[in-house]
């Protein structure tokens, strides 16, 4: 097996304490540096502050890592190139050796390899506009019909089709829920405009549906908490920024795993780095919100 474990979670899945997974997409595609390493530690500490366990999972050295160390972020933060690593390219980037950072996807699929079900991240991929003809659907949407684990999200950037995301997510029989909202949240900004199916109030009604949705047999969840208001952004220069940044793309035929770095670092630029400081409070508010989740799960099952 190629998984390897830091001594901190490897104790901490043995004492069956609360875990929380990390991706490191977001550490080595999703944030310019130094951002990145300031918002993989914020959420590290969160999770700790918490009274949960934080392990960051990426691939080195042919290696499943789970819990990886600060110098290890911090190859993963620096060094170019970091392999995108979705489902589909899991098993080259191991066999190949290639250092290599998970995606949402990829960090369900090695955190439920690991045992771990809570996990927090940004946003997750989606279904991209214009997917009707390119059939540009993230990986994230099928891993979360097929893998037990309970990604906690700002919802997803409206760099996506927010409304054929939720189509999709229905189609695949994922739960999304509203951390106490009955709208999707759109990552930087707090509201969609969409519905959202089901809504929950309480830490312990979260836990009490994952046991739930894991007695049945069934796979994984989304809840998705809005961004803080202090570091909500508005909606009308975003979406500017955002149309500009899917022409630039379509002009240089950037297609692929390459179109979400791409549009995120268009994005950070044009508003002068405010999109980078609210992507790292909402990845901190996640990464709490994600830990008292796996402390309610954890304490309730005695
Ligand atoms: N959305 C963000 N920031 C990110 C990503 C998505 O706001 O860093 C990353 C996540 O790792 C997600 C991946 O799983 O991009 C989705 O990429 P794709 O659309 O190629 O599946
Ligand atoms: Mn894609």
């Amino acid at each position: 097996m190629s998984l390897a474990f830091s001594p901190e979670v490897e104790s901490a899945l043995h004492e069956q304490r609360p875990i929380v997974a990390l991706e490191s997409t977001v550490i080595s595609h999703g944030l310019p540096y130094p951002a990145n390493l300031e918002a993989a530690s914020a959420m590290q500490e969160a999770i700790r502050r918490e009274g949960a366990v934080p392990a960051t999972i990426g691939i080195l050295d042919g290696k499943i890592k789970i819990g990886l160390t600060d110098e290890e972020i911090s190859r993963l933060a620096t060094e170019k190139p970091v392999q995108k690593v979705s489902r589909r390219d899991l098993a080259v980037t191991l066999a190949t050796k290639r250092l290599g950072a998970t995606t949402v996807a990829g960090t369900m699929l090695c955190a439920s390899m690991a045992g771990i079900r809570f996990f927090a991240t940004g946003g997750i991929g989606g279904v991209h506009r214009g997917a009707t003809t390119s059939l540009d659907i993230s990986a994230d949407l099928m891993e979360l019909s097929r893998t037990p684990v309970l990604v906690v999200c700002a919802g997803a950037k409206s760099i996506l089709d927010l409304d054929l995301t939720l189509e999709y997510l229905e189609t695949q029989g994922v739960p999304v829920i509203g951390w106490q909202t009955d709208e999707l949240p759109a990552f930087y900004v707090r509201r969609s405009g969409r519905r959202l199916p089901h809504r929950a109030e309480s830490i312990e009604i979260v836990a009490d549906i994952a046991r739930t949705q894991w007695e049945c047999g069934l796979q994984g969840l989304v809840v998705t908490c809005p961004i803080p208001e202090q570091w909500s952004m508005e909606a009308e220069p975003l979406e500017a920024a955002i149309e500009e940044a899917l022409v630039l793309a379509r002009e240089q035929a950037v297609k692929g795993a390459a179109i979400t770095p791409f549009i995120l670092d268009h994005v950070a630029r044009v508003t002068g780095g405010e999109s980078v400081e609210a992507n790292k409070a909402l990845l901190e508010h996640n990464a709490i919100w994600a830990a008292r989740f796996a402390c309610a799960y954890y304490l309730s099952r005695g």
